[in-house]
């Protein structure tokens, strides 16, 4: 008996990946072992030749050494000579061996990309990974790492890689108490910890290592409601610490900064970006970081927004401010990222802010200033159409803006696989240079000759041990920095990446689970926001239901009324011509399509039109029922997601397991509560039934008001 137990024992725990509890600390770099199907063909990676080593190549070399060890026991070794070795990386390696095209494809590559090739075969077999820059092996090598990962067949491999955009960043909106602006998985990395480097080292290594798995070259280390006092002598100490840290990742530090800051730690009368003695003042600050920092990335600026400073306040415009800065960094390199995500009290749609005060200064920024540009007009919500900036900007740099954070979709409590979100931003098409003008031409450098390409995605990452919050958010980093890499890559096809290397090699466990994600996000679209609703959340805190609120005094703009219109009449943001015309911000035929009910895609229907309540949807059903009938779906969805989630149990480790089990139940309970919400309180303007055939709401609408959501558990 005792032996049966033991070797029942001894069989669940050799089992790779199963049941050894997992606290996801580790991201996608678990290098479990492989099986028994693989073994045999990666065993035989033991030798390493490296062709010249620095530290970023070194990195690299390590890496990989690392993860063949953990995942096939075979220690292997750097081997000084070319020939008999298995792996030969660097740079250079096309003066070295004699591969046919290899100098062609390494054209092809550009500066951060790379070539993995197999040569020879059998026990003679080499694969070649190499690039025109130690980054690019970097970025081979970890592609390599997560062939290996997933179990693929390396004894062809074949690859030509280069990123499509230059500049693929994080922005961290963390502040400097340590608190982190819609940041949902504890507090900052970076700001306000204790012994900062002795303990902290490996946990910043982990992040390094999992950017640059994915491409990331950048990172912004501060929120974008900057606090002045990030550049003073304590903060920039810190800033030279993360920068020395994150070099040998080929990952730049950047900051936020504050526009006025000559003025609150310059002492100067003002900031006025026109004044010598400011520019003076952004010209010696810069200088100073550059002294510390050779490769500094440059400064991201959110100015003239929600009450930040900017060039406005001394009547110069967002290109005057942008300029001088870019003045500033141009002898370095560096770069100014300068945010469209600006609204006026002015009364006007605040969709249509973005583009009004930004597309009149095309052509007027330095070449070194890149207009960061959010996804959609309005501010990352569910579902939103691509901002009509895109496009519209033929003689400036323009970068998209993502949010990783899960400030409108749920926080880190709601499953939502966001890069279906992305692609569909990323494959709208613009029609400014006719059809196929997607926004993904317009700002990776084909459609438009763009001095920079960059893009940023809204960090979702804190001190949470498993970094962010929900395993599954995990996800939505990882894919973010796949598509800022490659944009026509399909968001099932990283989610699969994602999920082998994350959870599991088993198909019965992909496939259901890959299912859900992909399913997740029109799952929130529809218990939050169908048909083109938007921002009906809590005007502060962004989480749960409050179609009804009024708060005195506050912007309206910042209220779910104001977007919804809900009254007797109808329901939605009417912007055709005969509404704010927001429509006209668009190329035809897209202005026309939107302009006209019956060719708006339903999707985005309230988006754009204010209809009233018992008007024909094309599946034959009054609005109101075509609303109820989305929200029902979404916690429909939602519940269909935990039954298959369940059916997971004994596939993982029990640990990652249940945590996403009971994130599930929160996320099924919240989606209730968002129906209920939004369909009892617009029932009180259309008056019209929940049709028969849908469950009764599981909420009172006055009990519902009463709700309170206390922030203090997220954050
Ligand atoms: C909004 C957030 C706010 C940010 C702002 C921004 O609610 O916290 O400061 O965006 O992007 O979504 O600047």
């Amino acid at each position: 008996m005792r032996g049966k137990i033991l070797l029942l024992f001894f069989l669940v725990f050799s089992m790779p990946g199963l049941m050894m509890a997992e606290s996801g600390e580790n991201l996608w770099l678990r290098y479990e072992k492989v099986s028994n199907k693989v073994l045999d063909e990666y065993s035989g990676l033991k030798k390493i030749y490296v062709e010249e080593s620095s530290p970023v190549i070194e990195v690299a070399q390590n890496e990989l050494m690392k993860a063949i060890k953990a995942m096939t026991s075979v220690d292997a070794v750097v081997n000084k000579k070319l020939a008999g070795s298995s792996i030969l990386m660097g740079v250079g390696l096309d003066e070295k061996i004699n591969i046919q095209g290899l100098k062609d494809r390494l054209k092809n590559c550009g500066p951060e990309g790379y070539v993995i090739q197999t040569i020879g075969t059998g026990s003679d077999a080499q694969v070649v990974i190499t690039a025109n820059s130690d980054a690019g092996v970097l970025y081979g090598t970890f592609a390599f790492i997560r062939m290996l990962q997933s179990e693929e067949d390396i004894a062809a491999i074949n690859i030509v890689e280069s990123p499509k955009y230059e500049l693929r960043l994080l922005n961290h909106w963390d502040n400097l108490n340590g608190t982190v602006e819609r940041g949902y998985a504890g507090h900052s990395i970076w700001w306000n910890r204790e012994k900062i480097f002795k303990v902290l080292k490996e946990h910043y290594q982990t992040y390094a290592r999992a950017n640059a798995s994915i491409g990331i070259n950048g990172t912004v280390l501060n929120n974008v409601n900057a606090a002045p006092e990030v550049l003073t002598d304590e903060y920039l100490e810190q800033v030279v610490r993360f920068a020395n840290l994150l070099r040998p990742y080929n990952i730049k530090v950047y900051l936020s900064v504050n526009f006025s800051s000559p003025a609150v730690i310059g002492g100067l009368e003002d900031s006025d970006p026109l004044r010598d003695e400011v520019r003076e003042w952004w010209k010696d600050k810069v200088e100073e970081i550059y002294e510390e920092i050779p490769d500094f990335g440059g400064f991201l600026v959110k100015a003239n927004s929600e009450g930040q400073p900017g060039p406005q306040d001394y009547g110069r415009t967002h290109a005057d401010g942008a300029n001088m800065l870019a003045e500033a960094l141009e002898p370095y390199n560096g770069i100014v990222m300068w945010r469209a995500f600006v609204y006026a009290p002015s009364g006007d749609d605040r969709a249509k802010q973005a583009y009004t005060e930004f597309v009149p200064l095309d052509g007027k920024f330095h070449e070194n200033v890149i207009v960061q540009v959010k996804n959609g007009p309005v501010d990352f919500q569910p579902r939103e159409p691509f901002s009509p900036v895109f496009g519209a900007m033929e003689e400036t740099s323009l970068m998209i803006e993502f949010q990783i954070t899960q400030e409108y979709l749920g926080f880190s409590n709601h499953l939502a696989y966001l890069p279906t979100m992305q692609k569909e931003t990323f494959e709208s098409d613009t029609y400014v240079k006719g059809p196929g003008s997607t926004v993904a031409k317009a700002t990776d450098g084909s459609l438009f000759n763009q001095k920079h390409t960059a893009i940023a995605g809204v960090a979702n990452i804190g001190r949470d041990t498993n970094w962010t919050g929900h395993h599954f958010a995990q996800a939505n980093w990882y894919a973010y920095g796949r598509l800022a890499w490659d944009h026509t890559l399909r968001a099932d096809e990283i989610g699969q990446e994602w999920l082998k290397m994350t959870f599991s090699n088993d198909s019965a466990f992909i496939d259901p689970t890959l299912n859900i994600m992909m399913r997740s996000r029109e799952a929130v679209v529809n218990y939050m926001t169908p048909l083109g609703l938007h921002h009906l959340m809590g005007w502060s805190h962004h989480h749960g239901p409050e179609p009804w609120t009024e708060i005195e005094g506050a912007r309206p703009d910042w209220l779910p009324k104001y977007y919804h219109n809900a009254s007797e009449s109808g329901i939605g943001f009417d912007r055709s011509e005969s509404g704010s015309n927001a429509v006209e911000q668009y190329e035809e035929p897209l202005a026309s399509m939107y302009n006209n009910p019956k060719t708006c895609p339903e999707n985005l229907i309230l988006w754009f039109h204010h209809l009233p309540w018992d008007y024909t949807m094309s599946s034959g059903l009054s609005l109101w029922d075509e609303l109820c009938y989305h929200y029902y779906d979404g916690v429909e969805e939602v519940r269909l997601m935990q039954k298959k989630w369940d059916r997971m149990q004994g596939m993982i480790d029990e640990e990652r397991f249940e945590h996403v089990r009971h994130k599930l139940k929160i996320q099924s309970r919240e989606a209730e509560w968002w129906r209920d919400a939004c369909l009892l309180y617009f029932q009180t303007f259309s008056k019209m039934p929940i049709p028969a055939e849908l469950e009764r709401p599981v909420h009172d609408l006055d009990e519902l008001k009463k709700i309170k959501f206390d922030m203090t558990h997220h954050n």
